[in-house]
């Protein structure tokens, strides 16, 4: 029986449902592909933020208000940087610095699906965490204050700067990573779902892979995206703010043809209008607890079993 799930995921809302599609499925049968294209170089360490969001949620260690960063962590690094007048405009809490120090450690001989691979294993994760690629992809922010690195734009500047288009440095000489490759080939491969992760940020990175759009138009098994926006807003991050200053619809019709012709059904919350051309599931898409990321898991994958 065909019983495996991808989920392409960024951070926070892509991190959410991932744990919610854990808890319904066996270990063997989830492979979360997770965006490196917010990855960055910082005060001499690789930063993985949606890599470490997704590994803390599975691993019930994420910070639940904040979204990012380890529950509970302290901010002695933080307030030592401050003093000495270094770079504190990111936060890297004392826990966290241990992720990001053994990481950028291991990745002077090991790729980073190997080292994703090895911190997983470490904090219990069974299921399989990949970043989307092993080569460098950096995206890049066009504003009307000029080009800015993603970092830059997202945090230092708190998304401010008026959008003009978003690039992926490093984009065409990039692969998609042997385990997005394989998970993409698994002859048990029942269904992939798109998180509600940022469309711009978060998932436009994975499908702009070399290749990656092509195999996913001639897949054999439906893809489903849930959407991230409610009522007109998205329920994280800028998402809504950078479609409306792109001239895009914040609506699950803007979704789906944002994402053109590549779905076959949609996830939308029951304050939104359907969109046509594609199957729509309308239920309840906010997830304020690990109950809700369950529920709406659940009813991703059975919703995909009717397709
Ligand atoms: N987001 C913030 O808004 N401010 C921060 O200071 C910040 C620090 C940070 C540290 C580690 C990490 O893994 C993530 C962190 N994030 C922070 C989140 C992150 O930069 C963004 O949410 C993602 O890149 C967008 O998905």
């Amino acid at each position: 029986m065909k019983s495996h799930v991808i989920a392409l995921a960024g951070g926070v809302g892509g991190a959410r449902l991932s744990y919610g599609l854990a808890q319904c499925l066996s270990a063997d049968d989830l492979t979360v592909i997770v965006n490196t294209a917010d990855d960055f170089e910082h005060l001499g360490l690789t930063i993985c933020p949606d890599l470490d969001t997704v590994m803390y949620t599975l691993a019930s260690l994420n910070d639940p208000v904040q979204g990012w960063g380890v529950r509970g962590d302290t901010r002695h690094l933080m307030q030592a940087l401050t003093r000495l007048d270094g770079e504190d405009w990111f936060v890297l809490g004392d826990q966290d610095v241990a992720t990001h120090l053994l990481r950028t450690e291991q990745l002077k001989g090991h790729t980073l699906s190997q080292v994703t691979t090895a911190l997983c294993g470490k904090l219990g994760i069974r299921i399989a965490v990949v970043p989307m690629s092993d080569q460098s992809v950096r995206t890049q922010v066009e504003t009307e204050q000029g080009r800015l690195a993603f970092q830059d734009y997202f945090v230092r500047r708190r998304c401010e700067p008026v959008l003009k288009g978003v690039t992926f440095e490093g984009i065409e000489v990039a692969r998609p990573s042997d385990g997005f490759l394989g998970a993409l080939q698994n002859p048990k491969l029942a269904a992939i779902v798109v998180c509600p992760s940022n469309p711009m940020l978060s998932i436009e990175p994975i499908l702009s892979l070399p290749g990656v759009r092509e195999r996913l138009r001639a897949r054999s098994v439906p893809l489903i995206a849930v959407s991230p926006f409610i009522g007109g807003q998205a329920v994280k991050g800028p998402a809504a703010k950078m479609f409306r200053e792109l001239g895009l619809p914040v609506t699950s019709s803007g979704l789906v043809d944002y994402y053109q012709g590549l779905l076959d059904a949609v996830v939308i919350d029951r304050a939104d209008e359907p969109p046509t051309g594609v199957k729509v599931l309308a239920t309840d898409t906010l997830m304020r607890d690990s109950a809700d990321q369950a529920r709406l898991a659940r009813e991703v994958l059975q919703f995909a079993q009717t397709l």
